[in-house]
């Protein structure tokens, strides 16, 4: 509609309470809804987009996509969201993470700057898909502001004197298209719950730092074997593919790192992708914009977003997060003592599931008779998930959960299962239900019970069966 007020995203954001207003946007329009939410039962949960676009909740709750609820919208509509709204941050060379993105007010940080954050757990597994902006994000440093027209993307062979071969965006997408729905996890994902076993250092991350989402872009293995490369090599099998990621730290110059193996980047199924798209849409700057690799079965800090080079190497990313970081240790290792060159980096993850519904602490009626449980499990490697056991009394009884899975071939299984499972509250509860899950991974594999004897100092690998303590009233 032109010719009403203009708002910059910024403003809206401010708008995210009662006092000041409760403003949301859809696409390019700007709607008050204060005095909706108010007058509709239900209303608390569209708050999470208080401040924010409602993009991610009409996708997540599909129900409310109908044609009524954008009638009865547009009656609170109050102006028009500014072109530039979402660039309208000036760089300012005192604050590097001055340009970064505005997030979905959905987003609860763990930190700002670098900004890290993960949704809440309940809107997370709505879904199979993972909305873009629900999406944990998980950044290291600041977000580089990318033109994609002057995107260069270097490959080299470290042993080769035939040196670099640059790739413009459009190149890239002159190769075969590929897809792969594939689940990220930080490596430190439901770390706060290890956290309260014994003190870890590291953000206190809950359990929605992990998401789940179609990438496309091009296959390594194309990029690769286009460049040059011979699989007929021998040597090709000890060898690393290195990725720098065009992220700058402003104090050190450092830029963010990591590598994989060869052989799992040549493995044609494999599946590792250069990845410009997710969910169909192009990624979103927290995510990598415009280009980052997608390793399936491998931890989230393998999957380097903004990538600039890719190199083939003898050794391993000599970079600070390949080499000092992101470690598993044994439980008697401290941070004065920790040996980073003796323990091997965390690549394929172990079995994980958790409880996302209902949330941890929250309370049920005494006159429910029967009670629906939901989460996620997921491992790595492309072992899919085989069963979740779940028990609402700490694990003394279990009850089997139905899996939502995409079924792959074998050892290629990188999506998440989404689970649920509705089950008779039992008569003998002491006004409170200790909800646990665990799940069996296709190698068998299963979640230690605790933490103890699993504990690390860097609060990694958190996999112990998750638990949602829940009152009755
Ligand atoms: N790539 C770059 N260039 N910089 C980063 O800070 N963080 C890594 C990885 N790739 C990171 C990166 C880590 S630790 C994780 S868990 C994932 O990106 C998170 O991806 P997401 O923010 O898209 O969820
Ligand atoms: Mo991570």
């Amino acid at each position: 509609i032109p010719g009403i007020p203009e708002y910059t995203a910024t403003e809206v954001a401010r708008h995210d309470d009662p006092n000041r207003g409760i403003w949301m946007t859809y696409k390019d329009a700007v709607y008050d809804v204060t005095e909706f939410i108010t007058a509709h039962p239900g209303g608390d949960r569209i708050m999470m987009a208080a401040g924010g676009g409602l993009e991610p909740f009409w996708e997540v709750f599909e129900i409310h996509q109908n044609a009524k609820v954008f009638e009865q919208l547009e009656l609170y509509r109050i102006g028009n969201l500014a072109k530039e709204g979402r660039k309208e941050y000036t760089p300012d060379p005192n604050n590097p993470f001055a340009n970064d993105p505005l997030r979905h007010p959905a987003i609860i940080p763990s930190s700002k700057r670098p900004f890290n954050g993960e949704p809440p757990s309940d809107l997370l597994i709505e879904k199979f898909s993972t909305p873009q902006q629900l999406f944990y994000v998980r950044n290291h440093l600041p977000v580089p502001d990318i033109d994609p027209n002057n995107y260069s993307l270097e490959v080299t062979f470290e042993d080769d004197d035939e040196g670099t071969v640059e790739f413009s965006l459009k190149d890239l997408k002159k190769f075969r298209k590929s897809s792969v729905t594939a689940t990220l996890q930080c490596a430190g994902n439901r770390r706060s719950e290890m956290n309260e076993y014994k003190t870890v250092k590291g953000l206190s991350w809950k359990q929605s730092a992990i998401g789940n989402a179609t990438f496309t872009g091009v296959k390594l293995r194309d990029v690769l074997m286009f460049v040059g490369f011979k699989e007929s090599d021998p040597s090709y099998k000890g060898k690393h593919v290195q990725f720098e990621g065009l992220d700058i730290d402003p104090f050190t110059s450092e830029q963010y790192g990591a590598s994989i193996p060869l052989v799992k980047a040549l493995d044609p199924e494999g599946d590792v992708l250069l990845a410009w798209e997710m969910n169909g849409e192009p990624l979103t700057r927290d995510h990598g914009f415009p280009v980052r690799v997608v390793v399936p079965g491998f931890v989230g800090a393998r999957n380097v977003k903004w990538l600039g080079r890719i190199t083939i190497s003898d050794e391993e990313s000599q970079s600070h997060w390949q080499q000092n970081d992101y470690k598993g240790f044994s439980p008697e290792v401290t941070l004065e003592t920790a040996d980073y060159s003796k323990q091997a980096p965390i690549q394929e993850y172990p079995v994980q599931s958790a409880v996302c519904v209902p949330v941890n602490g929250s309370t049920i009626s005494s006159k429910d008779e029967e009670i629906t449980v939901k989460g996620y499990a997921w491992s790595g490697g492309g072992r899919g998930i085989f069963r979740v056991d779940v028990s609402l009394d700490g694990g003394k009884t279990w009850f089997e959960a139905l899996l939502k899975q995409e079924k792959r071939t074998f050892n290629r299984n990188w999506a998440w299962t989404i689970w649920h499972v509705t089950l008779p509250i039992p008569k003998n509860h002491n006004g409170e239900l200790d909800i646990v899950c665990k799940a069996v991974d296709s190698a068998y594999n299963v979640q230690p019970n605790t933490f103890h004897g699993h504990w690390n100092f860097r609060g990694v690998l958190a996999n112990a069966w998750s638990h949602s303590q829940v009152k009755i009233e």
